[in-house]
């Protein structure tokens, strides 16, 4: 028997501190305003409840966006229960107060790994020892879970290794202590499973991965592709976040810094932004000539990392790629330099590595701040351990940008609970990313201009049924 927390079946909430729901609560309320997209919804289906007889399991950070997503669910009709995807990503105030109102979440800030895998175990477990019917993921770890458990239920030998990282191992640990209660929860929970929808990039990589090599075992939704998920969120949530987690940190000053940007995708973009935005001078690293030379044409200077060693105080990871910043690279940077990561996972950076040197002396200023220093003296500091700093040194993105991602997650679980969809990856289509947008922009002061019919023609816009000005959306 593995020396693990046991699943309680009966258990309806874990959280840091229930008595932070009131605290919680005024700031769901204050999202809320802040959430049209979401609000909307609620308003459009409320009534018809479409996801009744769906049991969802959330695995997504649990922060105050979430809360309004979660009970933007349970508006429309769904059984919801949660975990948070990272192990400092959860606002405990905003879990205490969903848990207050008798929706089971199993999340804290500050979790273990082996917690972590509880968490998600037990938020997939629903009563009558059900599994969900949907997921909402965020990075790939539920389906992850429940696509690994089914097969180790069919092959315990899939099971029978010894993984290399840290969380890998804590998974298995899990998965092993599971069937050993259990032999047909994966396998019965999979025959009625309907779909996950799938939050970021790096979790919609795993599920083309699988579906490229035969192995996934549902439908999925990608929505990070949504126009109106990774063109917002990705780069207008990461270009305030960013900045949000390395100032509460650190309370570094950034104007007059040199912020070295590893990657120039969506969030790299954000990143490099809003570093720009206060006054550093950024420079960029990228392995993808078009992205390198969005770099150059935007003004940032594109350098290996090798390369701004000697001049970079501010290093941020965004490439969903590993070992982007080594050991040996730490080694050799400035005294003080900081050192985060705004990936999903914690692998960017050679955290691993770097803790197992010995003669690297290890410092903790405060939580999710470790000052590491090397033999000569020098010294770096790292931001929640590697992990996703915006929401490990601070709250994520704002409720406007979320507002968008997530009225694209509800749309994707309706899909997946209608639609007859096959075991492979699908997007959103182009109208829903419209629709999104066209809500949002209610809430700021926009004028969109409206085309004539002469116009439409002429830009070859299709006109759908009788011609209504809304129709033409550009
Ligand atoms: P993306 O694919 O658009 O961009 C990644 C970029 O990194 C690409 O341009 C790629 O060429 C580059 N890259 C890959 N390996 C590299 C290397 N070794 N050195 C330099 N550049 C390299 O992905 P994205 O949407 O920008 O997401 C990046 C990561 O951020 C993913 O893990 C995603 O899940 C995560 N994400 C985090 C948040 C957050 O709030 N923290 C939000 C959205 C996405
Ligand atoms: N993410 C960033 N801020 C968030 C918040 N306030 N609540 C929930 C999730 C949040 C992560 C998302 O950007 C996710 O879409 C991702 O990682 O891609």
């Amino acid at each position: 028997m593995t020396n693990l927390e046991p699943i309680d079946a009966n258990l309806k909430y874990k959280v840091k501190d229930i008595e932070l729901a009131a605290e919680g609560r005024m700031q769901i309320e204050l999202a809320e305003h802040e959430m049209p997209g979401l609000m909307e919804l609620r308003k459009k289906y409320g009534k018809d409840k479409p996801l009744k007889g769906a049991r969802i399991m959330g695995s997504l950070h649990m922060t105050v966006q979430t809360a309004v997503l979660i009970e933007t669910l349970v508006v429309l009709g769904a059984d919801v229960q949660w975990a948070s995807c990272n192990i400092y990503s959860t606002q405990d105030e905003a879990a205490a107060a969903i848990a207050a109102t008798g929706i089971p979440v199993f999340a804290w800030k500050g979790e273990t790994l082996d917690e972590y895998w509880w968490c998600t175990a037990q938020a997939l477990i629903f009563p009558g020892q059900k599994g969900p019917n949907l997921v909402v993921d965020d990075g790939g770890d539920a389906s992850m879970m429940l696509m690994m458990g089914a097969d180790a239920e069919k092959d315990p030998s899939t099971i029978d290794y010894v993984p290399e990282a840290g969380d890998e191992i804590a998974l298995v640990k899990r998965l092993k202590a599971m069937l050993e209660n259990s032999n047909d929860f994966f396998t019965n929970t999979i025959k009625e499973f309907k779909g996950a929808s799938e939050e970021t990039t790096t979790g919609v990589h795993r599920l083309y991965q699988r579906e490229a090599n035969g192995t996934l075992m549902f439908p999925a939704i990608n929505v990070n592709d949504s126009v109106t998920k990774s063109k917002f969120d990705n780069t207008y949530g990461v270009r305030e976040s960013l900045i949000d987690g390395i100032k509460r940190a650190t309370d570094v000053m950034i104007a007059g810094k040199t912020a070295v940007v590893c990657g120039f995708g969506d969030v790299g973009k954000g990143s490099a932004d809003g570093l720009r935005a206060y006054g550093s001078k950024v420079a960029v690293t990228e392995i993808d000539p078009i992205c390198a030379l969005q770099a150059a044409m935007q003004g940032y200077a594109v350098k290996t990392v090798e390369q701004m060693l000697p001049k970079g105080d501010i290093y941020v990871t965004a490439t969903g790629n590993k070992a982007v910043i080594t050991v040996e690279h730490m080694e050799n940077m400035k005294d003080k330099a900081i050192v985060c990561n705004i990936g999903h996972f914690d692998n960017e950076i050679e955290v691993e590595k770097l803790e197992a040197r010995k003669d690297v002396k290890k410092r903790n200023i405060k939580a999710q701040v470790d000052e590491y220093i090397f033999p000569d003296g020098h010294s770096i500091i790292l931001l929640a351990g590697g992990r996703l700093v915006n929401l490990g040194c601070a709250t994520g993105h704002s409720s406007f940008v979320m507002s968008n991602s997530f009225a694209n997650q509800v749309m994707a679980q309706l899909m997946l609970w209608n639609d007859k969809l096959e075991q492979k990856v699908y997007r959103l289509p182009k109208s829903l990313d419209e629709e999104v947008a066209l809500t949002h922009l209610k809430h700021l002061d926009v004028d969109l201009t409206k085309m004539s019919p002469g116009q439409a023609k002429y830009i070859g816009i299709p006109v759908e049924g009788p011609y209504k000005p809304e129709h033409y959306r550009y």
